[in-house]
């Protein structure tokens, strides 16, 4: 080797926009969304309301903000948070919930990123009045740290039937929600039924070069959008960049179970390499989390060595890496990537 071409398996965020998408892209109707007029913006936002169930969507340029934008909503300072331990807007959101929102997160270790209502049910504060109030349940589905993992349905509505007794919001990181219906045939809005606020990201999975949406009830997202222009994120000719999450949307989910039989493929090749550890029933999209606490490598120069061999992934962990396949990644890819494994670390 080294590969001509690397094979850049860092996350499904490297996708660059197809010359298909660029073209929806060039010819887009624009206008200034701030004064909510670019019809491209609303084709898009309520084209999510559509798929996801609910009365409107917000155009918001990435899932940070999604997320950020949905729990300040939700919350006032002093207010908690209860989710899972791994969950995106704890760790790689710098503190956001805190920083914009005054609050904070009461964790669960989940299996596989799946917390439970029996876990959940004895975190919610009593009503007095010195401690803080639970106000939201937030989930992640797909769940990106625990390796693209499934949210089941079932466990979500037993959790909503305990946010409603006791009058909790419910928010999903739902950035790779498309993943989890390709893999398991149930519609968006089935998932999204339970919640009052969803947000979903079109630059993942999905190949949009920028953007994301949260979905709500009108009002909320009537306030949402005075949060987002608060945070800067008030866009004006951005239809633009709505072209290509519409494009996405109609282009590119049904594709995704590619990912996800690529995910497996790798997944079984690098089963195979001695000391290299894959849990099998934590690949269910496009991600593989792998562990090579066996090798007599660390994550980063493991990292480092397969780059060398036209490799890219990223360290998730002292010992783990992640491999996220998507729409650049075709099968016969995923041989070089095994013959780099089998050099660098056997
Ligand atoms: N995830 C990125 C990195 O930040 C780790 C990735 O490469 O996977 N929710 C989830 C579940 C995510 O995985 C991400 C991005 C976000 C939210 C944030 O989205 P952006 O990057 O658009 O702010």
């Amino acid at each position: 080797m080294p590969h001509k071409i690397p094979v850049d398996l860092r996350s499904d965020t490297v996708t660059k926009p197809t010359s298909a998408m660029r073209q929806a892209m060039l010819e887009a109707e624009v206008g200034d969304d701030v004064f909510l007029e670019d019809p491209t913006v609303n084709r898009l936002q309520e084209m999510v309301a559509e798929l996801l169930g609910k009365e409107a969507a917000l155009f918001v340029p990435s899932g940070t903000m999604g997320n950020q934008v949905a729990l300040r909503c939700h919350t006032q300072p002093g207010d908690e948070v209860i989710c899972e331990a791994g969950s995106h807007f704890l760790h790689y959101e710098l503190g956001g919930i805190a920083a914009l929102s005054g609050v904070h997160a009461r964790t669960i270790n989940g299996i596989r990123g799946v917390i439970t209502a029996e876990q959940i049910a004895p975190l919610i504060r009593p009503a007095v009045y010195y401690m803080p109030t639970t106000k939201v349940l937030a989930l992640e589905n797909t769940h990106n740290s625990a390796g693209g993992t499934i949210f089941p349905l079932h466990e979500i509505e037993k959790i909503s039937g305990l946010a409603q007794q006791h009058g909790l919001r419910m928010h999903m990181d739902g950035a790779r929600l498309w993943n989890a219906c390709a893999a398991t045939n149930i519609a968006p809005r089935e998932y999204a039924r339970a919640f009052d606020s969803v947000s979903v990201c079109f630059s993942k999975g999905l190949g949009a070069p920028v953007g994301s949406a949260l979905a709500g009830t009108r009002e909320f997202i009537e306030r949402a959008r005075r949060v987002r222009k608060m945070l800067g994120g008030g866009m004006r000719q951005v239809g633009i960049l709505a072209a290509a999450a519409i494009y996405a949307l109609e282009h590119h989910r049904a594709r995704l179970a590619e990912d996800h039989r690529n995910a497996k493929r790798l997944a079984e090749g690098l089963a195979s390499i001695p000391g290299v550890q894959i849990d099998s029933e934590s690949v269910q999209t496009n991600i593989v989390m792998i562990d090579i606490a066996q090798t007599k490598f660390d994550a980063a120069s493991a990292a480092l060595a397969l780059r060398q061999e036209g490799v890219w992934l990223v360290p998730f962990g002292a010992h783990l890496l992640r491999a996220v396949t998507h729409l650049e990644i075709v099968e016969n890819d995923l041989a070089p990537v095994l013959a780099a494994f089998r050099k660098v670390l056997v």
